[in-house]
């Protein structure tokens, strides 16, 4: 009796452990669906494709993803994207801070003009405090972030002219991107922005519906925005910084072998890595070989200084404080003193 009471108990166990496993295995889907709003050769198209390359050689292929650029799961919308993947109609996706804010307004915090001087700043937030506080609040709303990459420093182009103090923004029509915070700051710099998605901003900024925009000197570049939209001026003047972050929906992640979990973070992390490489090239002295690269498309190319920098800050200092309120004062307040801290 005794014995079979052991045997019994011994049973339970092993099916306790063993069923969920069989039940795992048999739940992997043939494919998982990885959105981006830009594909290769953009940096953060690469990403894409090489977390689902590194993925499927992690896990000798049980783990199969399929990149969706263009945030095409979702028509084009990349306000969208986060409801997408909580909702999981998106498996996994390399998501821009600004694009998810509308759902999680803490993203907001790195669209705040002229928090982040250098790129120090940007990994001491990520890196630090901010990120681990940015990441639990993906963790309580249906998502596993494993890693963050990185669109780049936010720079100024236009059709019209040169820009070097607030007064040169008057009257120019923006293409601005996801959250209001964007409306707020170049409304108060006497700038006409407009709201419009990445797949509208091209067509919009050739036609010359509006003459101008902001975006990172990769996508810039890669887009040929130079020729392909108008945009004969660029203002290098970093006010604000997009990183990227690499998440998994919550479902599919438990779905997954503690083993296949741990071989898509680590897949996540080396791209992310490669990522930042990439989106920096040629951006940080002594190599500023990408802006030479823009120069010599024609581009005039100018570069504030942080005294010419001043009356941007100023001018939008308002629209700072009231985001602050909106975002979380005590987040803000440790972003400030992690980039006052930075080394
Ligand atoms: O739409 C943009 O400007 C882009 C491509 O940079 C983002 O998705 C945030």
């Amino acid at each position: 009796m005794r014995k079979l009471l052991v045997l019994s108990l011994v049973l339970t166990v092993v099916l306790a452990w063993a069923a969920p496993q069989m039940v795992q295995a048999a739940d992997y889907k043939p494919e998982y669906k990885l959105s981006t709003v830009v594909g290769k050769p953009f940096p953060w198209g690469i990403a894409g494709e090489r977390w689902a390359e590194l993925v499927k050689e992690k896990t000798n292929g049980r783990i199969n993803i399929k990149c969706y650029p263009g945030v095409s799961l979702v028509g084009g919308d990349q306000t969208k994207e986060y409801t997408a993947i909580r909702q999981g109609a998106i498996d996994m996706a390399i998501g821009s801070t600004i694009n998810w804010s509308p759902q999680i307004k803490e993203l907001n915090i790195f669209s705040m003009p002229f928090l982040m001087p250098d790129y120090k700043a940007i990994d001491a937030l990520t890196g630090g405090e901010v990120g681990k506080e940015i990441f639990k609040i993906l963790e309580s709303k249906d998502t596993v972030p494993l890693a963050w990459g990185e669109n780049g420093f936010r720079e100024l182009s236009n059709s019209k002219r040169a820009v070097q103090k607030p007064e040169d923004l008057k009257g120019l029509k923006l293409r601005v991107v996801g959250s209001p915070l964007f409306l707020d700051t170049f409304t108060a710099l006497g700038a006409n922005p407009t709201q419009m998605s990445w797949a509208d901003a091209v067509p919009a900024l050739s036609s010359g519906a509006v003459d101008g925009q902001e975006n990172p000197l990769t996508i810039f570049t890669v887009a040929k925005l130079h020729s392909a939209a108008n945009q004969k001026y660029l203002t290098l003047w970093g006010y604000v910084a997009d990183p990227l972050i690499l998440v998994v929906n919550k479902d599919v992640w438990k779905s997954w072998t503690p083993e296949d979990q741990k071989a898509v973070r680590e897949a996540a992390l080396q791209a992310a890595k490669e990522n930042i490489v990439a989106a920096r090239k040629g951006l940080i002295a002594p190599d500023d070989s990408t802006i030479k690269e823009v120069e010599g498309l024609g581009v005039n190319v100018t570069k504030l200084t942080d005294a010419q920098k001043a009356p941007f800050k100023k001018a939008t200092k308002e629209v700072y404080d009231k985001w602050a309120k909106q975002i979380g004062p005590e987040l803000v307040k440790k972003a400030e003193d992690s980039v006052a801290k930075r080394k």
